[in-house]
């Protein structure tokens, strides 16, 4: 029959057909789309005992509509990364129970007891001690075993050919890593940074550094990234009295450098910390870097006895986490200057009584993380210069 778009009104036939549900007398279903790109809806039974996850790509971006066409094909990248995911860190996203590649439908595990992690932090949620570890753990779990030190060469070659995601890289070479430093239709901003806005776009020194951050994501292939790691791709909460982190929405998943997936978690940790100093609610934000680096690294050196290539020594292992930290860096400074005045802004900022002033902090905060990546060395440094 072929793709077609599916309405609320179509999910319990649809999830009949595909096994996943008998009794389309009981089942409940909402949508609740909430990023920017797809469809989302959640299915349940009367007494709320069953729930299903239903997402599925539009053949654009959901929230601007066909006027920016994108294929749906996305979708198998979700799934795959998925995969690859479920085989080192199956504890921290949700139960896949299919994908359906003629739909570009997923079906999964109804996370809806949790919460975003953005929501709960613009609602005054603190981080607690267990988020940022995870999430670091997370990013060395599924790096460190997509990387030349977790498969072999051959393996490898084999994950590259088949992680290709080239429209949604595109849109990260786009929103991130070029329109906010030239002029574009998708850019927008506070009428108070109209005069930072202009100074980026004349910079030459930042645009040569946000041009070296575009090409190495453009070209190194270090390992498979979840490709859009912000608080909102994050739920957290509990289950049994044990604290829970699921991460999900890695349809920007590709093989690129472990430093984008830190990088936009700290950028988005960055922002939560404005947004709390400005409303004079700071709890453990500042923490945040430093315990999602500490546990990626931690679990990174951990994983590297089990390297397959020896070749690769433990003064190389020191470079090049060296080199994740500086590029991590960076690029948090870029998805800081692109949810400000490019495109997809953060209602961290977005939803202050007065905007401005933190929304110019977390500006200016990103470049100078951009430019001066290569002189913070150590957790230290970035924490003056955010204090700054
Ligand atoms: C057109 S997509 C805009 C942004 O939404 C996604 O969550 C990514 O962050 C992307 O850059
Ligand atoms: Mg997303």
């Amino acid at each position: 029959m072929g793709y077609r778009i599916l309405e609320t009104d179509d999910i319990p036939a649809y999830l009949r057909e595909r096994g996943h549900w008998e009794n389309v007398d009981d089942i409940t279903v909402r949508e609740v789309s909430d990023g920017n790109i797809n469809r989302v809806f959640l299915a349940s039974n009367a007494d709320g005992t069953r729930g299903l996850a239903l997402k599925q790509a539009l053949p654009w971006v959901r929230v601007a509509g066909p006027s920016w066409p994108l294929s749906p094909d996305r979708a198998d990248a979700e799934a795959r990364a998925y995969e690859q995911v479920a085989k080192v860190a199956p504890d921290k996203i949700p139960a896949i129970h299919g994908y359906d590649p003629e739909h570009h439908a997923l079906v999964m595990e109804d996370l809806s007891d949790l919460e975003v992690l953005r929501t709960a932090l613009n609602e005054g949620a603190a981080y607690g001690p267990h988020t940022s570890a995870r999430i670091g753990e997370f990013v060395a779990q599924l790096s460190f075993a997509t990387s030349d030190f977790g498969m072999t060469s051959a393996d490898r070659k084999a994950l590259l050919a088949v992680s290709v995601n080239p429209e949604l890289c595109e849109i990260t070479e786009d929103v991130v890593l070029s329109e906010p430093y030239i002029e574009h239709e998708h850019n927008h901003w506070l009428p108070e940074l109209d005069d930072l806005a202009a100074g980026f776009r004349a910079d030459t020194r930042l645009r040569t550094e946000v041009a070296d951050l575009r090409h190495t994501f453009m070209t190194a292939a270090q390992a498979l990234l979840h490709g859009d790691l912000h608080t909102g791709s994050i739920m957290v909460g509990t289950r049994d009295g044990a604290p829970v982190v699921r991460v999900f929405d890695p349809e920007f998943s590709f093989v690129g450098p472990v430093g984008y997936d830190l990088g936009l978690y700290w950028a988005n940790a960055l922002a939560s910390e404005e947004r709390a100093r400005a409303l004079g609610t700071l709890s453990d934000h500042a923490d945040q870097l430093r315990l999602s680096w500490e546990a990626f690294e931690s679990e990174f050196r951990r994983l590297w006895p089990t390297r397959v290539d020896t070749f690769f020594d433990d003064t190389y292992l020191d470079r090049f986490l060296r080199r994740v930290w500086t590029e991590s860096l960076g690029y948090a400074g870029t998805e800081l200057v692109r949810r400000v005045i490019g495109f997809a802004h953060l209602t961290d900022l977005t939803t202050l009584p007065d905007p401005a002033p933190a929304s110019r902090r977390a500006l200016l905060l990103g470049r100078e993380l951009i430019v001066r990546r290569a002189e913070l060395t150590d957790v230290e440094a970035v924490r003056a210069l955010v204090e700054s």
